[in-house]
């Protein structure tokens, strides 16, 4: 028995000098009490742009100065939110410094603002992350000092009651505590963070939203949001960068409430700092990042094209704004990615050659012309299952990629009232109540009925003139 457990605690030890001698790199303690020399004041930068890499090769004193900002800001397009920031955009300032630094943090609650606000730093050693010293009314300031005991990513955020609606509302960002030997260099460094929003109005409600607090507690968010608002990194916003360069992302998730399964469409991560600490894992596709959590993510980008970075709990991507977007421009690597090398008609054995519709008994008989209404309740249907996924529920559009069905004067100005796009596609630039759009739309195959009902349907239902198309009129294009 006695000699048993012996052995046990034998092999343990040995398993444990033989782990730690395989791991490369020691864990650094910082010893509080050693010295700090010099002082610095930390540069600090809205995403998706992240402080300068720290040169100081040692421990400093690192002031700190943020400002709480409530106001009024864009969420998306013609929609308004009151958005309680750490620096005047949501997510706050990046913060930078290095491992064994001392922090000396003043917080700052504008004299405009209507509430009192904190902030708790998930990289301080001490009560709720400073969160206790630094509660302050509206023109006050406060300050404290804590030593960067630990490197890694760290999310920061206010942590006064109702904390889940100072969260909700905007309030947080990231620190960096940069490990003692620094990072590898990369060409470029850039900050984004997911965070979600709970309106009164559903998404895309145009005017100003109050915050909603059932929602909230209910975790149904109409926002999903990646740096602060719909396309705020993305579309026009979108980060750049040029074929073969090197990407570090510094991605936290501020919640309040989702994980974010993030992932970049189009590119693989070759390093992920998990949870933003010092573990690595590579070749990864998806890296959950907690609320409250963050993940140091590294690729290289040797392919020209757009790079989607989105929470692959895909709704929020293409529904609720979780996107944004990295242009790599560049020449092409055809022994990376050629593109699509050809495309032709796929036959399978023993299939006879089809015409493109689908429908062509009904083509065949004689034409029989629907009611108003009975082409209204087919439309709507057919425009659910055939138009929807790209043109979004009430025609909405997705702006700048698919254009809006509703009140569309592209539409309205077309003299064939749109037959020839569902016929035919439509392929190049076009304008649609202000806004370019350069893609493509395939056309469609259906029946002359059903191209009648789905027009009928968009004429009336989406504000554009009304009207009723019949089957004829959809035959008499297509013969033209
Ligand atoms: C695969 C995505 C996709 C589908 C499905 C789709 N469209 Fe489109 N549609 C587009 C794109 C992209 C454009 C813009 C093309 C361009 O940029 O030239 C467009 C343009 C249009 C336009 C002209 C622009 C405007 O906003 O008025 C109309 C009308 C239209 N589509 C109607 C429809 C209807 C009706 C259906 C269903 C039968 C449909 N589309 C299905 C992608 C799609
Ligand atoms: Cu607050």
């Amino acid at each position: 028995m006695k000699s048993k457990t012996y052995l046990a605690v034998a092999t343990l030890f040995f398993a444990l000098i033989l782990n730690s001698c395989t791991t490369s790199t020691e864990r650094r303690i910082i010893d509080p009490s050693e010295d700090v020399k010099g002082q610095v004041r930390a540069v600090l930068t809205d995403a998706p742009e992240v402080p300068p890499r720290i040169t100081n090769k040692s421990n400093t004193k690192v002031i700190v100065e943020l400002e709480i900002i409530e106001k009024q800001m864009r969420l998306s397009d013609g929609v308004d939110y009151t958005f309680w920031t750490f620096g005047g955009k949501v997510p706050g300032k990046f913060i930078r410094v290095r491992h064994g630094d001392l922090v000396e943090f003043h917080l700052h609650n504008h004299p405009d603002n209507m509430l009192p606000h904190n902030i708790d730093l998930h990289a301080v050693t001490g009560p709720g992350g400073g969160a206790e010293a630094s509660l302050i009314a509206p023109g006050k300031s406060a300050q404290f000092s804590f030593r960067a005991l630990n490197p890694g990513l760290y999310v920061y955020h206010c942590a006064t009651a109702p904390v889940g609606m100072h969260i909700a509302n905007g309030m947080y960002g990231l620190i960096l505590v940069e490990p003692l030997e620094g990072f590898t260099p990369v060409d470029h460094e850039f900050y984004v963070m997911q965070g979600e929003f709970y309106t009164s109005g559903g998404y895309g409600d145009p005017g100003h939203q109050d915050f909603d607090m059932q929602k909230a507690f209910d975790e149904r968010p109409d926002y999903v949001v990646m740096n602060g608002a719909v396309g705020a990194s993305s579309g026009e916003n979108a980060m750049t960068v040029q074929v073969g360069e090197t990407v570090r992302l510094f991605m936290g998730n501020g919640g309040p409430n989702l994980v974010s399964s993030f992932h970049a469409i189009g590119e693989i991560f070759d390093k992920v700092y998990v949870e933003g600490g010092s573990l690595i894992n590579h070749d990864v596709q998806t890296t959950l990042i907690p609320a409250g959590g963050a993940a140091i993510i590294e690729f290289t980008c040797d392919v020209p094209g757009t790079l989607h970075l989105v929470d692959h709990s895909i709704f929020r991507a293409f529904n609720k704004g979780a996107l944004a977007q990295i242009k790599v421009i560049g020449d092409e690597n055809h022994n990376v990615y050629t593109g699509k090398e050809k495309e032709e008609v796929y036959l399978p054995e023993g299939a006879a050659i089809q015409r493109i519709s689908q429908d062509k008994e009904e083509e065949t008989g004689p034409i029989v012309e629907l009611s108003l209404k009975e082409r209204m309740e087919a439309g709507e249907r057919l425009y659910k299952s055939n138009c929807m996924a790209c043109h979004m529920d009430h025609g909405r559009g997705i702006t700048g990629t698919f254009p809006p069905l509703v009140n569309s004067d592209f539409l309205q100005a077309r003299t064939d009232k749109g037959i020839g796009i569902i016929l035919h596609g439509l392929r190049g630039e076009i304008t649609v109540n202000g806004t370019k759009y350069n893609n493509i739309m395939p056309a469609v195959s259906m029946s002359d009925d059903k191209v009648a009902s789905i027009l009928t349907y968009i004429h009336n239902e989406f504000d554009n003139g009304g009207g009723l198309i019949n089957a004829a009129d959809v035959k008499a294009w297509r013969e033209k």
